[in-house]
């Protein structure tokens, strides 16, 4: 399974700040992980749909980042 990963969320989308993300969109059939500090370390949180306020399940303002795993579809 194919993985996108973002060691520092700040340091790729340098225009987001650092402990700033409040909702999240999930493309169907990927799952991505959230992590409160860098380098995937610190609380690890499994989103599989979207959430619009991360304040519901207590991620708000925390995630610094995250992995993004997708299926691979092969057709022929
Ligand atoms: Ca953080």
């Amino acid at each position: 399974m194919p993985t996108f990963i973002v060691t520092q969320l700040h340091s790729l989308f340098q225009e987001i700040p650092n402990d700033a993300i409040s909702s999240l969109k999930v493309p169907a059939g990927r799952t991505v992980t959230a992590y409160a500090d860098d380098n995937f370390a610190g609380t690890a949180w499994t989103f599989t749909s979207d959430n619009s306020n991360l304040t519901t399940t207590g991620n708000d303002n925390v995630i610094s980042s995250f992995k993004i795993q997708s299926y691979l579809l092969i057709q022929s």
